[in-house]
Formats: structure tokens, sequence, C-alpha cells
């Protein structure tokens, strides 16, 4: 393929609840598609992180200025583009995980659709719907928090993930393990909250039988996490640590995670995630496709990832209600606590028209 075209959207879509982490509040999806034409077919693609870098160190502006100064030009000078090629051509650019992973996304969304073949079939996807687990966010009480977790139960959602910092620990916990049993599936996320000082405070949450906790610790401290589990019974899983096959097989090889959240996004695009995968699965370690809150243009592709047979365990994969009221594909509706794999060619998916002019917040052209 050539690149003739590369188009960003920005859009504004408003939450239906405000989602509260360790590390902010969010109330609108605020970020920009990439829309790319070649020679063959045209691609979609989402930018998966926030405007501000409280996340990780990407945000929507400084996201845009690395596509249009550094990695859309390196990827429009290939004479035979294809999704394998956007890697290598964009390696000598330092970091931007996110960034990239956005371009190749749209290349091979376009690529896909060229031979007409699902992004599911090209991963090697066993499951034709994936199970829906879902995030929950930090709340002003426990009644608050009660309250939703039961809304999400009777939806069908098969495991919760409850946001978690200090201060909203063990008492959350506790109280959804005396409401809804021990039998529920639960785990928690602390999105970097907390200091290898706090092990003996999270040793407290061991005794709730949690399927893991995810990155208790600072992103950069992958020994940290080591240490911790020597100390927690509870699995260490990461999610902000990892960016990259081999920083995955480290830390599974220095036991700093017995669980790994794999988001395509952050590991520069679902090529690397494959491999991450693969590399867990090598090792006997479960992995689950982890969410950024997106629309529909970046949910289909992680209903693909979240269909290879390594990921034993529900994701944040939720359905595209728990986020918007409106959303700018066809919504992913759960069906008996699962959502399908998308069977199109590509992503499977494409905007709206209507939806996605109503949500646009501006467009800029980066090729073309
Ligand atoms: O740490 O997994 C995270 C949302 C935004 C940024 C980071 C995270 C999350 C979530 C929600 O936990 C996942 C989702 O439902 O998309
Ligand atoms: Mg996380």
């Amino acid at each position: 393929m050539k690149l003739e075209r590369v188009e960003l959207v920005q859009v504004a879509i408003p939450l239906v609840t405000p989602f509260r982490t360790s590390f902010g509040t969010m109330t609108t999806k605020d970020t920009f598609l990439l829309h790319v034409v070649t020679d063959t077919a045209e691609g979609w693609s989402e930018f998966a992180a926030d405007p501000e870098p409280l996340y990780c160190s990407e945000f929507v502006a400084g996201a845009e200025i690395v596509l249009r100064d550094f990695l859309v030009p390196r990827v429009a000078a290939l004479r035979d583009l294809t999704a394998a090629a956007v890697g290598p051509a964009t390696a000598k650019v330092k970091g931007h995980e996110l960034a990239k992973a956005t371009l190749e996304t749209a290349v091979l969304d376009a690529e896909l659709r060229t031979y007409g073949m699902p992004l599911s079939v090209f991963l090697g996807s066993v499951r034709d719907r994936v199970p829906a687990g879902v995030s929950v966010g930090i709340k002003d009480s426990v009644g608050e928090l009660l309250d939703d977790v039961e809304r999400y139960l009777a939806e069908g959602y098969v495991r919760i993930k409850l946001k978690i910092e200090p201060g909203w620990d063990i008492e959350p916990v506790r109280a959804v393990r005396r409401r809804f049993g021990d039998a529920l599936p639960l785990q928690v996320d602390a999105n970097t909250a907390y200091g290898l000082a706090d092990a003996e405070h999270l040793r407290r949450l061991d005794e709730f039988g949690l399927l893991l906790i995810e990155e208790p610790l600072e992103e950069d401290n992958l020994h940290g996490h080591a240490r911790l589990q020597r100390r927690i019974a509870t699995p260490v899983c990461l999610d902000e640590s990892l960016h990259g096959a081999r920083d995955t097989a480290a830390a599974i090889a220095m036991d700093a995670c017995r669980v790994v959240n794999v988001k395509p996004a952050r590991v520069g695009g679902y090529l690397e995630a494959r491999r991450i995968h693969d590399v867990a699965r090598a090792h006997g370690v479960p992995v689950w496709c982890g969410g950024m809150l997106e629309t529909g243009i970046g949910r289909a592709p992680n209903l693909a990832l979240a269909a290879l047979p390594g990921f034993t365990l529900p994701g944040d994969t939720s359905a595209s209600g728990r986020y918007f009221a409106e959303d700018i594909t066809e919504p992913f509706v759960l069906e008996d606590g699962h959502l399908p794999v998308p069977t199109g060619p590509g992503i499977g998916i494409e905007p709206l028209p209507d939806a996605l002019r109503r949500f646009t917040r501006g467009r800029r052209e980066l090729l073309g």
C-alpha cells in the first residue's frame, strides 16, 4: 500500500457518569480519531490517552505533534506500506507508544480491509464472544459504590474491578465482598498510587481473595513490584509498567507480575500486543484486555484481541452504554455478560457519519 491521506478528527463525547481514579476524574472522552486513506482502502483508529498526561506521559495535543512531525512523515515515505512496516519505520522515534499504536492500527485496518479479513482472524482469535468485566471508579461513599456494583452485576458483568487509592481500599473491598459474596470475581487497580512502604497495608487485601492487584506501585519500579509480590499473596498485575514484549518478559522473569493487563495502545499496537500475549502464554501467565474508556473505534479491535486463547481472564472491555449515552459507532451491547467479537473486515466498525459530525470538535490534515 501507499499512504495517501491522514486526517485527524478531534472528538469530545460525554461520559454517562464521571470516572474517578487515583490520578484524576474524567467526565468526557476527549481525544482524536485517525482516518487514513491508502491506495487500496481506508482505515480508522482512536488515540487512547487523555488531554492530560496523568495515566501515562502521552497526551492528546502532544500525540498530534508527534504524529504530524515524526511518525506520519516516516510512514508516508514507505513504498510498500504494511502494518508490520510501521513499527520498524518509526522505531528511531523514542517512546510514544500510544501515538504509534494509533497510526499502526489505522494502517492495519486499511490493510485488512484490502483483503476483506477481520482483525480477529488475522490475530488468531478462538472465540466469537468475550466475557465482559467492568472497572468501577472511586466514589464519594461506600453506599454509592455498592449501588453501582449491584447495577453492573444486574446488567450481567461477570467481573468487577474497583479503582483504589490510599484511603479508599480495604473498606470498599470489604463492603463489596460482604454484600456480594466470596464467589464474585473481584480485582483492584491502584494506578501507581502506593509505594513499597505500603506493603504491609496492601497485605491486608489478601484476606479478600482478589483475582489480582493492578499496578500498585510506581510505573518505573519493576523491582519494587517483585519485592511487593514476595510480601503479598494477591497476584500482582502490571499495566502502566509494561511497554512491550521485552519488558513484559523481564517482569515475568523477575516475578514482578503474575498477570498481565494487555492494552494495545500502551505497547505500540496490536502486533506487539499479540507478541505479549504469546510471551505470557508461553510462561503460563494469564492476560486480559484493558481499556481506556474507548469509543467503538477503539473498542472493536480490543474485542478481537481479547478473543485470543491466552486471554483467560475477563477484560475491561465493557459495553458502550457503560461509558456513553451515545457512541460514534453502533454500540456494543452486553448479552449474557459477553460482547460479540466483530466479524467485518479490518476492525469491523466505522464511525456513524451523523454521530461523528455532532461529536467532532476539529479536523486537521496530517498528510494529503
Ligand atoms: O488503569 O485500566 C486503567 C481507564 C482509563 C485509564 C486507565 C485505566 C482505565 C480503566 C477503565 O480502568 C477501563 C475501561 O473501562 O475502559
Ligand atoms: Mg490499570
